[in-house]
């Protein structure tokens, strides 16, 4: 381990060194003022991993912050969108097929940024369309490195580990090897820009890669274009297949953990790579795009606390679902002499909040035509203030009723579920699905294990019930008059991501 870091440190001081004095050359009068952003966003991480072994706090103390939907495609439009899926249209995932993606009349806040003058890169998952104009560089960004969906939809040569273990790759058409949930047919690509470089993608190395092409955005382009840059790096970790750099000794170490290292040393590398150059005026902000996926036993994340204990009789209670497992994920934000190192929000917050905050640092505005559902959080941030959200809706997320609709709403520590269901469990039991009517309302600060709702006799009920209804009454009322979109989620052969369109099983090697 420590033999490891000590290696992967030296590789990149090294490149730091280079790229540093060849900047040096370089007149570097183009001071910046608005703020540089590192949106880093990890796959499918869990509450528990990274507090798991913090010291303990009283149920009402641990931080509050959700991931907009708890799953991916959804959670990831609605990050960048600033707006739910029931706006902008993206209420469940895209396939390998999938011909449209994010509904190319959304705007992301890397077209806004881009259009105020900003370098915009994004190294990693995208997952909202890959086909043509759904690219990331016709969406708000300059430069793409990465997988176009998740790490586990598509065949590599070497898997990494997952549940059922998937085969490798097949080398020819003339070889069929079905496997029940996993993805044989076609290998998986590694994008540049729009083109695919290697297919199938060796993901045992894609940290190091992840890490040279995030250092690399950061010095050279950034610096040498002299404008402020935005950085969003969409972790492959810590979602199945689980892979880590071969340094790493697993013997030691179960997979998860392993790869949970290998996660902190690649943030670890960006951190470094900010501070080496002293470069106060950026704000990194890490957070997780939905809770743990159960299903996957131990190569899937801990919940911490949030163990939805009315739900364990019947199903799971973490990914694709509202409980908190689902949606409550570890966030943390760095700016160097304007956050106060250590301190810990406890308001209620949400991804929805990137959108708006980011653009509110940077001095500009979002399209005025429609309506957003974040907060702008900079005086949370800067300030120590306490103001958040009063209420916070969590979209179905594949495991209930209806894509996108807002069934689930957290009213400051109180939250009501007028629809429940268990996703499927390590084991494989799932739960039924259940419309909750009178809803379900919990309690958090005594009861964040969502074990036992309150009495729909009690006075406490009554007042939360109606609250309850008003807000989301409000919601569902604000976003009928608003511009939504639809996404189109239409799956055809001719729009699979393949090198050699006439190669069926897509392997080109050697691309470079
Ligand atoms: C998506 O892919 C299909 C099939 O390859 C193609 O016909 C279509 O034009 C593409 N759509 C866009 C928006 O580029
Ligand atoms: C990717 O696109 C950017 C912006 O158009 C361009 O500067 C860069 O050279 C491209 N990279 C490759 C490898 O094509
Ligand atoms: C991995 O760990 C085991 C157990 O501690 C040790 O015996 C082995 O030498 C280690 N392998 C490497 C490559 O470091
Ligand atoms: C923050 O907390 C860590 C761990 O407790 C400690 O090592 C560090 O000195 C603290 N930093 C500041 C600025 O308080
Ligand atoms: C933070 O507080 C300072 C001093 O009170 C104030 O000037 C500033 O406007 C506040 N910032 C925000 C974002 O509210
Ligand atoms: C996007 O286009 C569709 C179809 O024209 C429209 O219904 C929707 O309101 C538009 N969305 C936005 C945000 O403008
Ligand atoms: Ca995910």
């Amino acid at each position: 381990m420590a033999q490891f870091g000590f290696c992967l440190l030296l590789l990149f001081f090294g490149l730091i060194h280079h790229i540093k004095s060849h900047i040096k050359k370089e007149d570097q009068t183009g001071v910046m003022e608005r703020p540089n952003f590192i949106i880093i966003l990890a796959d499918d991480i869990g509450w528990g991993d990274l507090w798991v072994n913090s010291t303990p706090t009283t149920p009402h103390q641990n931080p509050d912050f959700h991931s907009p939907a708890s799953t991916c495609s959804p959670s990831r439009a609605t990050l960048l969108t600033g707006r739910h899926g029931l706006r902008n249209g993206v209420t469940h995932n895209f396939a390998w097929g999938s011909v449209r993606g994010l509904p190319l009349n959304e705007t992301t806040f890397a077209q806004v940024l881009h259009d105020a003058g900003y370098y915009t890169a994004i190294i990693g998952k995208w997952h909202l369309g890959h086909n043509g104009s759904y690219s990331p560089v016709h969406r708000g960004f300059d430069y793409y490195f990465g997988i176009c969906y998740s790490n586990d939809m598509g065949s590599t040569d070497k898997p990494g580990l997952d549940l059922p273990s998937c085969p490798p790759c097949v080398h020819s058409q003339y070889t069929t090897r079905k496997h029940e949930e996993c993805y044989t047919e076609v290998a998986l690509p590694l994008f540049e820009n729009e083109t695919i470089i290697e297919q199938p993608l060796d993901t045992w190395s894609l940290k190091n890669r992840y890490a040279s092409a995030a250092v690399k955005q950061i010095f050279t382009t950034s610096f040498s274009k002299k404008q402020p840059f935005l950085l969003y790096v969409a972790l492959a970790h810590m979602h199945v297949p689980l892979f880590h750099n071969s340094f790493l000794n697993v013997t030691t170490q179960d997979p998860f953990t392993a790869s949970l290292s290998d996660m902190d040393s690649l943030v670890g590398t960006i951190m470094q790579t900010v501070s080496t150059e002293q470069l106060e005026n950026t704000l990194i902000w890490f957070t997780g795009d939905n809770g743990p996926w159960e299903q996957k036993c131990q190569f899937a994340g801990h919940v911490g606390p949030f163990v939805g204990k009315w739900q364990a009789t019947g199903g799971g209670s973490a990914k694709r679902t509202t409980w908190e497992g689902g949606h409550r994920v570890p966030t943390v934000v760095a700016w160097p002499k304007k956050i106060k190192p250590n301190s810990t929000s406890r308001a209620l917050l949400s991804g929805l909040d990137i959108f708006p905050t980011i653009l509110s640092l940077a001095g500009v505005k979002p399209p005025s035509d429609r309506r957003y559902d974040g907060n702008d959080i900079t005086d949370i941030l800067l300030n120590d203030s306490d103001t958040a959200h009063k209420s916070l809706m969590h979209p179905n997320s594949g495991a209930a009723g209806q894509f996108g609709d807002l069934q689930t709403i957290r009213l400051k520590h109180h939250k009501a579920f007028y629809i429940t269901v268990g996703s499927v469990t390590c084991g494989g039991r799932s739960g039924q699905q259940q419309y909750q009517d009178p809803p379900l309302i919990f309690d958090l600060s005594q009861d964040e294990a969502e074990e036992t709702p309150l009495n729909p006799e009690s006075d406490e009920y009554r007042s939360v019930l109606k609250e309850v209804e008003r807000e989301r009454e409000a919601l569902l009322w604000d976003i009928a008059t608003d511009k939504v979109s639809l996404a189109d989620y239409t799956v055809i052969p001719a729009a699979v991501s393949c090198c050699q369109p006439h190669n069926p099983t897509c392997r080109c090697h050697s691309l470079k």
